[in-house]
């Protein structure tokens, strides 16, 4: 989820690992303060549709992962999203401040935390599907062995 389509081209990001993956995932653009009835009602009934875990990211006031969070007992992972004035700052403390009761874990600001929720996702979603706990072993594999393969 993420608060305005302004958010897609960095949270694109975060499908693309799903898809990767192979986990089946849907995109919506809801947000706490332009469209609070319909986030609520969306994440209301998540649990009952079959989802697992909810990504949801917004800029500024951001408070669509915090809203989430209190309307299910899902895991809510939070993109904080770079702010033209603040560049994000505002959008990680509205994410990450979250009264003790109802939790919400904040990934890093922008597009290394829309990747990294995706990878977190599945890392939930891996602790009991051992195919997908395979699978993020040989993504960090791949990734090692990138990274050993860099020439300067
Ligand atoms: C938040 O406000 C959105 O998540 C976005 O990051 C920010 C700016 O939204 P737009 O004014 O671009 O729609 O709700």
């Amino acid at each position: 989820m993420m608060g305005s389509k302004s958010d897609w081209d960095v949270m694109r990001q975060a499908a693309e690992m799903l898809n990767k993956f192979e986990i089946p995932n849907e995109c919506r653009v809801l947000s706490a303060h332009r469209t609070p009835k319909e986030t609520s009602e969306y994440v209301s009934g998540a649990e009952a549709r079959g989802v697992e875990v909810i990504i949801a990211a917004a800029g500024g006031a951001a408070h669509l992962a915090g809203v989430c969070a209190a309307h299910t007992i899902l895991p809510v992972l939070g993109v904080p999203m770079e702010s033209a004035s603040l560049k994000g700052l505002d959008s990680l403390l509205s994410t990450v401040q979250m009264p003790a009761g109802i939790p919400v874990g904040t990934l890093a600001i922008g597009a290394p935390g829309a990747r990294n929720a995706a990878l977190l996702a599945v890392a939930i979603l891996a602790t009991s599907r051992p195919e997908l706990r395979k699978k993020l072993h040989d993504f960090r594999a791949e990734q090692t062995a990138k990274i050993l393969k860099e020439t300067l």
